[in-house]
């Protein structure tokens, strides 16, 4: 017999949803949810921008076509960040500068803030 490895099939629920998130912290009571942070597109030239002030995305949701980028302007004076639930982006805790990220592929990407809950954006991204 063997073992069912409940660690791995965790993950792979991670990686899906919100939902499956959500069910995690449920179950644990464990808030150490926030994905490794993935790279700025610095170089990317983005067609929209979300301000990210105390404690709002404005505006919380955007529209953009696939190849195109969303620019979050960090104006503080709290951190915040930006953590999409399914891990694609993810910026540093921060007061100050600019998260650029690049969709390539079509969808409805929700993202939060790790430490204020009730931030919620989502990007959609449209075949043009
Ligand atoms: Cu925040």
């Amino acid at each position: 017999m063997f073992h069912v490895q409940h660690r791995s099939s965790r993950r792979a629920l991670l990686g899906g949803a919100l939902l499956a998130i959500g069910a995690v912290l449920a179950l644990g009571g464990c808030a150490q949810g926030k994905p490794d942070v993935v790279p700025s597109d610095e170089d990317v030239k983005a067609v929209v921008t979300v301000r990210v002030t105390d404690n709002v995305y404005e505006p919380a949701e955007v529209q953009i076509t696939p190849d195109q980028a969303v620019r979050w302007e960090f104006l503080g004076p709290a951190e915040h960040d930006v953590v999409a639930a399914d891990g694609s982006f993810v910026s540093e805790l921060v007061t100050e500068g600019t998260y650029t990220h690049r969709f390539t592929e079509e969808g409805d990407y929700e993202y939060d803030c790790s430490i204020h809950p009730e931030m919620r954006g989502v990007v959609h991204v449209v075949a043009p």
